[in-house]
């Protein structure tokens, strides 16, 4: 990993201002350069006081992925599609992305996080977890012993897995769903908010209801 501070955030809504917030918080670890975003209206505008510089393209044009790190900054309501675009896209031209970690998150030492993981304040990762690239545990998400989360997933805001349970690739946890001990939840998966889990649920399904009826997803994955 490169060890500098200056990072660009990729979207300055409310996922990214949230990040934003998050980074300008940890000046020890972290210089923000500014924010990109593809609106052509938020170019040129301060949030917190920092630049939205330009787009993807100024972004790629004026830095190198030796100059800066990137922080995914696009977040996902059901569909993780897009964040997981701008991943790849931005990993296919060398840049690496950074941790967000909240200094108000609680996680285990003994649990391993990957690359541009986002943790986010009063999130709790117990014991064993392994975490996957460009995955969100949003705020007081709880994420209890030896679950493992695929990439590109987004655990909502207050959402709860109970211990040893997977969560494939790209899945979206709606907020405030629970989803009890040990079951696997597959790739490409809607769980809705509120929902209550109580069976395995297969790749590309909708989970939804207390408990929760499982259906087919019709959009793309
Ligand atoms: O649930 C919570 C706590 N937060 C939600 C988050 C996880 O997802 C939040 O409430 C939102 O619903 C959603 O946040 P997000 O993704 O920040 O959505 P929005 O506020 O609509 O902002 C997305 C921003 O990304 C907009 O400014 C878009 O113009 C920008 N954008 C979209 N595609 C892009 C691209 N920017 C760049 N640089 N590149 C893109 O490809």
């Amino acid at each position: 990993m490169n060890d500098f501070r200056r990072v660009i955030i990729i979207g300055c809504g409310g996922h990214g201002r949230v990040l934003g917030d998050i980074v300008l918080s940890q000046p020890e670890r972290f210089e923000l350069v500014g924010f990109v975003d593809r609106n052509t209206d938020a170019i040129g505008s301060r949030i917190f006081g920092v630049s939205v510089l330009g787009d993807d393209g100024f972004l790629t044009r004026n830095f190198t992925p030796s100059d800066v790190r990137l922080i995914n900054g696009i977040g996902s309501v059901r569909d993780t599609t897009l964040r997981r675009k701008v991943f790849e896209m931005f990993k296919s031209l060398g840049y690496e992305f950074c941790p967000v970690i909240s200094n108000g998150a609680r996680l285990s030492k003994r649990s391993v996080f990957g690359e541009g993981c986002q943790i986010i304040t009063g999130a709790v990762v117990q014991h064993g977890c392994d975490v996957g690239d460009n995955t969100i545990i949003n705020t007081s998400a709880s994420v209890d012993h030896d679950c493992v989360i695929g990439n590109h997933s987004h655990i909502a805001p207050g959402a709860t897995l109970s211990g040893l349970v997977s969560v494939g690739d790209g899945t979206h946890i709606g907020s405030g769903a629970t989803v009890i001990q040990g079951l696997r939840i597959g790739e490409g998966c809607l769980v809705a908010a509120g929902a209550v889990v109580v069976s395995d649920v297969p790749a590309g399904s909708i989970a939804m209801g207390v408990p929760a009826r499982i259906t087919a997803r019709q959009v793309s994955i």
